[in-house]
């Protein structure tokens, strides 16, 4: 029987960083109009979502959607992001 104990970890880290969560929401824009839609959204927020907070972070979208279409643009993702870093930070 193999060891695969070190395989055996959670699939989410205990925090969000800068760098996963500009990944998350680069491999969510499925139509790659680099824009993310409810829709798009919804999925960032699952894969980040197994942390507890994430998806009231994601309720953070009216906050990022400055300009209320409903799209979070690459500026406004600035801002998501942002806002994320800002309400997830442990320390
Ligand atoms: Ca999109
Ligand atoms: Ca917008």
């Amino acid at each position: 029987m193999p060891h695969f104990n070190h395989f055996i970890h959670k699939s989410v880290p205990d925090f969000i960083d800068e760098a996963r969560v500009r990944d998350v929401l680069k491999k969510v824009d499925v139509n790659r109009d680099g824009k993310l839609d409810k829709k798009e959204l919804r999925e960032a927020a699952r894969q980040l979502g197994a942390l507890n907070g994430a998806w009231r972070a994601f309720r953070a979208l009216k906050h990022a959607d400055a300009n209320n279409d409903g799209l979070i643009s690459e500026e406004e993702q600035e801002e998501l992001v942002k806002y994320l870093l800002t309400k997830y930070k442990t320390t």
